[in-house]
C-alpha cells in the first residue's frame, strides 16, 4: 500500500504507511519563522540521526515511538522513522534551563516562568537555579499558549500530567548535562508524547534537536545578550545584512552560507554523538 502525506510542517513531513507513521525529516531551515528556498544539504538526516541516537541514550528514561530507522521508502532513508502511531498528547511539553524566548519575556514581565518565582536580577540567556516545566497548548493555528499544571491535569488527568511534568525535565536534565560536556549549551527544548495502548507515556516526534531546542556554543556563553545559535547563526547574521522585512518569500542562501550551516549542523552531531558524519 502507498504511503499517504498526513501532515506538512514546516521543516517536516508526516505520512501513512498502513497502521505506522512515517516522520520524513526535509533539509528545509527557517529563520524568524519563515522557510528560506535553499536547502541545507543533508540537514534532514543529521537532525533524523540524532534524534535516533538520542532516542538510544534515553531508552532508560522513557520508551519512544520508534519502530524502525531502516525500513523505510528507500527515497528517504536516512531521513525519516518509522513509528507507531500514538493518541498524540495535546501539551507540547517544553523544559528551560536558561532564561530566552518566551521564558525570558515572561521573566521580564513577572519574575516568573509558568508559575516558579526566579531570583531577581537574572540576566538574559542566565542558567536557571533549576530547569522550569513551561507547557503550552498545541494550537493548530496560530501560537501556542502558556499552560498552567492545572491546566495540564484537566486536559490529561493528574497522573498522566505528573508523567509529562517529571520526564520531560529528566530528558532536558539528561540531555543538558551530556551535552554542556561536549560543548553544546541546551537552554530549552520541546517535547511531545503520545499514550500506548495502556495509558503509559511514550516519547514520540524528535528529541533534542537544534530545530525542536535552543543548542547555544559553550565557548560563546555570555549572559546579557542574545546567545548564538549553533546551528543558524550563520544564516540570521547573513540575513540581518540583507533588506528583507522578514516575511516570506524568504532570501536564496548564498552558497558559502550553505556551507558554513551544514558544517554546523554536522559539527553539532559529531560533538553530541561523538560519532563521525558519513553523509
Ligand atoms: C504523531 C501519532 O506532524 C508532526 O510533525 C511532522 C510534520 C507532529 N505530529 C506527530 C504526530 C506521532 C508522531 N511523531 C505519532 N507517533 N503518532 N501522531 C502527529 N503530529
Amino acid at each position: 500500500m502507498a504511503v499517504q502525506l498526513v501532515h506538512s510542517g514546516k521543516v517536516r513531513d508526516l505520512y501513512a504507511d498502513g497502521e505506522d507513521l512515517i516522520l520524513v525529516a526535509s533539509d528545509r531551515v527557517s529563520v524568524y519563522d519563515v522557510i528560506l528556498p535553499t536547502p541545507i544539504p543533508d540537514k534532514g538526516k543529521i537532525l533524523t540521526q540524532l534524534s535516533l541516537w538520542w532516542f538510544g541514550q534515553l531508552a532508560d528514561v522513557v520508551p519512544n515511538h520508534v519502530i524502525s530507522a531502516t525500513d523505510v521508502p528507500p527515497e528517504w532513508a536516512g531521513r525519516a522513522i518509522r513509528c507507531r502511531r500514538l493518541g498524540m498528547v495535546p501539551v507540547e511539553c517544553i523544559a528551560r534551563g536558561y532564561l530566552a524566548g518566551l521564558g525570558l519575556a515572561s521573566y521580564r514581565q513577572t519574575g516568573t516562568i509558568s508559575g516558579v518565582e526566579l531570583p531577581p536580577g537574572l540576566a538574559e540567556g542566565a542558567q536557571l537555579p533549576e530547569p522550569v516545566y513551561t507547557p503550552t497548548t498545541k494550537a493548530a493555528a496560530g501560537h501556542d499558549e502558556p499552560m498552567s499544571y492545572d491546566e495540564t491535569v484537566q486536559a490529561v488527568g493528574a497522573g498522566v500530567a505528573a508523567d509529562l511534568r517529571r520526564i520531560t525535565l529528566e530528558v532536558y536534565r539528561r540531555g543538558a548535562s551530556l551535552a554542556i560536556e561536549r560543548g553544546v549549551v541546551i537552554a530549552d527544548t520541546k517535547l511531545e508524547f503520545g499514550l500506548g495502548t495502556d495509558g503509559s507515556v511514550i516519547l514520540a516526534d524528535e528529541v533534542l534537536t537544534p530545530d525542536s531546542s535552543r543548542f547555544w556554543p559553550a565557548d560563546e556563553w555570555q549572559p546579557g545578550r542574545p546567545q548564538h545559535s549553533l546551528d543558524k547563526q550563520f544564516v540570521r547574521d547573513w540575513s540581518a545584512t540583507l533588506d528583507w522585512d522578514r516575511t516570506p518569500p524568504g532570501p536564496p542562501i548564498p552558497d558559502e552560507i550553505v556551507t558554513a550551516t551544514r558544517d554546523r549542523y554536522i559539527d553539532v552531531y559529531q560533538r553530541l554523538t561523538g560519532e563521525t558524519w558519513r553523509g
